[in-house]
């Protein structure tokens, strides 16, 4: 890794402050991945990438500005990957799922933001993160309202550009964020000096389609009973699917779920069938937040489907890919977006029949809610989702936790006793 610092150098990042966040990366790492048994052989490559998650990726990244290109981060799947890459520009997802600079990022937003704010403020307050250090223009967006209050003060660190949404499926909620995919347009055109033409967006939207229906395959073939990946490694595929290359990418997984198919077919699994199968539904989970997921899966269970945009909210649409002239296209990608179900909505009944109906395609013996403390989008409609699936008689566990690992014990204890009640 050592290899590296220079390049972690240029980007100013705190050098002796990153080697003990690799160094602590690593060890969780090898205890949460590593130590399973029975793995994929595809999941090398995913080990590989996790390894080099700050060192080769961030290199080609440099790479690419070398060469003329604009590094985009973002924060929300409703910022359309497919016209930064229209754009010719590197796309890559800055959600953090770690506690880091949280005493700088308390200067800036108030403690009582969810973990998931503050640690993309601290990872930038505290020099951490090469990713947010290597970008031209960071997108955030008007969802919930830790997040728009949280840009305003990140705006002061960053060049920002911030996309509103709207909070309603109207016909004039389409237009405003029809006119705001449109602004976002000319801003990436304006940075990258590239013209979006129809030919160039329609090659975008195939490379992001692709990578969703890899995506989708991996999530259909995980209906299978015994289970042929643990959830574990399903989310760090879908983790990593927010900043490796797309095309690469998409290779990897289709690669994957070759050798998924194969191992269905021996009726063979990565747990024994009849194994409880939980399905994880709420916030996103970023890179490295594996705790929930590591509890569920010690505590005896599989974990078969996450229904987070770190999971099926980011892959279950796609975009048109019919329309030619450059107002259709616009219109297929915006009504593509527009069926997000975020809790940022409202009403969002749309996703009650999604968790339904995914927790039936996928088998689970029940679901485990999971809402990051002082998330209130979530949090509410936790209750809704619990209805939803006792009407169909699917039990349902709510939890909230944070980044810390204070409360491994208590998320282990209730775990247990809901794996041995469903
Ligand atoms: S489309 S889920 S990625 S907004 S956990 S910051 S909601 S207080 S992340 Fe999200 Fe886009 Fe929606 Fe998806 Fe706020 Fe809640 Fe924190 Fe959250």
């Amino acid at each position: 890794m050592s290899a590296y610092k220079e390049m972690w150098e240029k980007l100013n990042l705190d050098i002796p402050a990153h080697d003990g966040l690799l160094a602590v990366l690593g060890k969780f790492y090898g205890d949460i991945y590593l130590s399973q048994q029975g793995r994929l052989k595809g999941m090398e490559y995913l080990d590989f990438v996790l390894s080099e998650v700050h060192g080769l990726r961030v290199k080609e990244l440099q790479d690419a500005k070398a060469q003329g290109r604009k590094v985009i981060g973002t924060f929300c799947v409703f910022v359309p990957e497919e016209l930064t890459l229209a754009a010719d520009a590197v796309h890559v997802g800055l959600c953090a799922g770690a506690d880091a600079g949280t005493e700088q990022a308390e200067k800036l937003v108030p403690r009582n933001t969810c973990a998931l704010i503050k640690s993309f403020i601290g990872f930038k307050l505290a020099r951490l993160c090469p990713y947010t250090e290597s970008c031209d223009m960071v997108v955030g967006e008007t969802t919930c309202d830790g997040k728009k209050k949280a840009y305003e003060a990140f705006a002061e660190h960053v060049n920002m550009h911030v996309m509103e949404l709207p909070q309603t499926k109207s016909e004039s909620a389409r237009a405003l964020f029809r006119a705001e995919v449109l602004r976002y347009t000319s801003e990436l055109e304006r940075l990258t000096g590239v013209t979006i033409t129809p030919e160039r967006l329609a090659a975008a939207t195939k490379v992001v389609n692709d990578k969703r229906r890899a995506l989708q395959r991996l999530s259909r073939l995980r209906a299978a009973d015994p289970a042929p990946i643990s959830g574990r490694d399903a989310l760090l595929i879908n983790q990593v699917s927010f900043y490796d290359d797309p095309v690469r990418f998409t290779q990897s997984v289709n690669a994957l779920c070759d050798e998924m198919e194969a191992r269905i077919a021996k009726g063979e699994g990565i747990a024994p069938a009849g194994t409880v199968r939980l399905m994880l539904s709420g916030c996103p989970m970023a890179v490295p937040n594996w705790k929930l997921p590591y509890v569920m899966e010690g505590s005896g269970a599989v974990i078969v489907g996450e229904e987070s945009c770190i999971g099926t909210r980011n892959t279950r649409d796609l975009v048109d890919e019919s329309p030619a002239d450059m107002d259709g296209m616009i219109d297929a990608l915006v009504d593509r977006y527009m069926r997000i179900d975020c809790a940022c909505f409202t009403p969002n009944t749309e996703r009650l029949d999604n968790v339904v109906d995914m927790a039936k395609e996928l088998k689970a013996d029940g679901v485990v809610h999971y809402a990051l403390m002082f998330c209130q989008p979530y949090a509410h409609e936790a209750m809704k989702v619990e209805g939803a699936l006792r009407a169909e008689g699917i039990p349902m566990l709510a939890m909230e936790t944070d980044y810390s690992m204070e409360d491994v014990e208590q998320l282990k204890t209730r775990v247990q006793a809901f794996v041995e009640m469903v």
